[in-house]
């Protein structure tokens, strides 16, 4: 399953960080909001409104009865477009210079391989990656370069190949709801991009509800309602204080009853060295589990492009606490640190599933290697 094209619209800045409140536990009602969520009986809104989108995103069990059209070809260019300007900044560091060093060449020295190695090191690879990237490309070098092609072609190859080894799609097996799970340190984009997969769900015709589970922080809750709005999708919510657990059981509850395909689940930002804010999240997870034992179905970690490498380290706690099942990186437009994404992916073994190109509600993209590294290079 690969991904929708639809084209860009950039929209604005939602909330700013609001000051944290402390979790206390009440036992509220949930409290549903938007339009079209009092009456589960009704459709929702969305799904009345839904066009045929392009492939979907989605496992079979949910894909329309009608099969997705072929993305048009100007969908296509859109879509290539928005990978060129979200990488922009990666670009200048990374893809510019690589074209200069290797294009038109065949055969390396250690003063060639040296310029890579800074290169690499310079666009946030890390030391790991870069050294195992570079160990392949000699080899391969080694063994001969074939008469049609130069060492950026290599490279190049060699790239696609490194994140395409670990690539997988969304996955929610054989269960309705699927649920998702964003988890991630403060201010990552969790909630925006929940904003943006709600919609991406939506165009390839699935109805969404959204779990307001960032009872953590003041406004969080008005935040992800505002994204339901946008959407048209229910929001269930309780108060700032609540038990996240209980709302996001609440919320797989009121899924189940009212038979919406996916339940996208909110979380607090939280710093992954406080060990009690990560047993919250495995306590999440239990707590989800006494409902459908196979959900969550996926754990998305959002990791902020900017922070380079300390995203790797972000990724390794995460991983201690809750089963993560894919990555979304975002801010890639804002950074030239973009090269992270082949650590994460070759050091983590998790694979990228989403990418950020901007705060637009059409700023995710499904991660494509082929389309990454050519907006990198070409
Ligand atoms: N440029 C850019 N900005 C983004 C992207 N994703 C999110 N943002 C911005 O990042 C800021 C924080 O986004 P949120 O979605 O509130 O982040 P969060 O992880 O939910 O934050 P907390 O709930 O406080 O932990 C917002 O201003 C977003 O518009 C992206 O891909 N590109
Ligand atoms: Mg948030």
């Amino acid at each position: 399953m690969s991904s929708d094209t639809k084209p860009v619209s950039a929209l604005g800045r939602l909330f700013g960080r609001g000051k944290k409140q402390k979790p206390e536990q009440p036992e509220e009602t949930p409290v549903v909001t938007n339009v079209n969520s009092a009456n589960s009986s009704q459709p929702f809104e969305a799904e009345k409104e839904i066009s045929a989108s392009s492939e979907s995103l989605i496992p079979e069990t949910y894909a329309p009865e009608t099969p997705a059209p072929e993305t048009p070809a100007s969908e296509k260019v859109g879509l290539f477009s928005r990978w060129r300007n979200g990488l922009g900044k990666t670009r200048a560091n990374l893809g510019s210079a690589f074209g200069a060093l290797l294009g038109g060449k065949r055969s390396i020295d250690d003063e060639l391989i040296e310029e890579i190695e800074t290169l690499l090191l310079v666009a946030d690879v890390g030391i790991n990656t870069t050294q195992s990237l570079i160990d392949t490309f000699k080899a391969r070098v080694r063994k001969g370069v074939n008469p049609d092609q130069d060492l950026m072609d290599v490279f190049r190859h060699l790239l696609v190949e490194t994140l395409t080894q670990h690539a997988k799609p969304l996955d929610f097996g054989e269960s309705k709801p699927g649920v998702l799970m964003m988890v991630g340190v403060n201010g990552v984009g969790k909630t925006t991009s929940i904003g943006k997969l709600a919609k991406r769900f939506q165009s390839n015709g699935h109805s969404v509800v959204l779990a307001a589970g960032d009872t953590f922080r003041a406004a969080a809750v008005e935040q992800l309602q505002v994204w339901g709005e946008r959407n048209s999708v229910p929001v269930i919510a309780q108060s700032t204080g609540a038990d996240s657990a209980s709302v996001i059981y609440d919320a797989l509850e009121s899924c189940k009853s009212r038979g919406a395909d996916i339940l996208i689940a909110d979380t607090a930002g939280r710093l992954h060295n406080k060990s009690s804010l990560m047993e919250e999240l495995s306590k999440i997870v239990r707590v989800i589990k006494k409902l459908d034992e196979s959900a969550p179905h996926e754990i998305l970690l959002v990791l902020d492009a900017a922070t380079g490498q300390n995203a790797l380290s972000q990724a390794r706690e995460f991983c201690k606490s809750v089963p993560v099942t894919g990555l979304v990186l975002t801010k890639l437009d804002g950074t030239a640190k973009g090269g992270v994404v082949f650590s994460l992916v070759e050091q983590l073994n998790i694979p990228v599933k989403f990418v950020g190109l901007g705060e637009g509600i059409d700023d995710l993209t499904e991660f494509d290697p082929e389309s990454f590294v050519s907006a990198l290079f070409d």
